[in-house]
């Protein structure tokens, strides 16, 4: 099991108390999108993702970043049981949605990076590894029922 010291749930709490979920949801996604065009076949429902611009404006995009940031905030409510708090996910990613879990990493270092421009220079090291763990602690979880 990940253990979590005292430091790092004050300072993953803490922070995350201070994130505009819908904004930096919407802007991670978009990044993931731009950055990596090959998830955007995951989303070729959402309509126009025809360059950056467009991406970033796409409603679709934006409620959806929104939807998977406030579920990294279930994570941070969860943080002793976050395999347990995935597993549904995990399964839906799976078998209904199909992504590899290679995307679910790129989305965590897309939002470090998301945080980091946004916190500046609070988000020091010891914020970054904090919340370096806890990205690659949801993708593991993300990626536990994959069969
Ligand atoms: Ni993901 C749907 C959470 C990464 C592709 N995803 C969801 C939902 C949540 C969610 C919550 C909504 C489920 C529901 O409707 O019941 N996704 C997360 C989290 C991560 C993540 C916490 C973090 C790493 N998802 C990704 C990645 C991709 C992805 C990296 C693809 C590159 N997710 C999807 C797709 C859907 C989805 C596709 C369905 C979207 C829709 O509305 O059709």
């Amino acid at each position: 099991m990940v253990h979590w010291t005292d430091e790092e749930k004050q300072m993953i709490c803490s922070m995350w108390g201070k994130v505009d979920v819908a904004e930096t949801g919407a802007q991670a996604l978009s990044t993931l999108l731009v950055v990596y065009p090959w998830t955007q076949r995951f989303f070729a429902h959402f309509g126009n993702l025809s360059g950056a611009t467009a991406i970033c404006g796409n409603p679709k995009v934006r409620n959806h970043g929104k939807k998977v940031l406030t579920s990294f905030g279930d994570a941070i409510k969860n943080l002793d049981n976050i395999k347990k708090t995935f597993a549904n996910l995990s399964e839906l990613h799976c078998d209904k949605l199909h992504v590899d879990p290679e995307n679910f990493k790129l989305l965590g270092d897309v939002l470090i990076i998301v945080l980091a421009s946004h916190f500046g220079k609070d988000f020091t090291p010891a914020y970054h590894a904090a919340f370096h763990k806890l990205v690659r602690v949801v993708a593991h979880a993300l990626a536990l029922r994959y069969h």
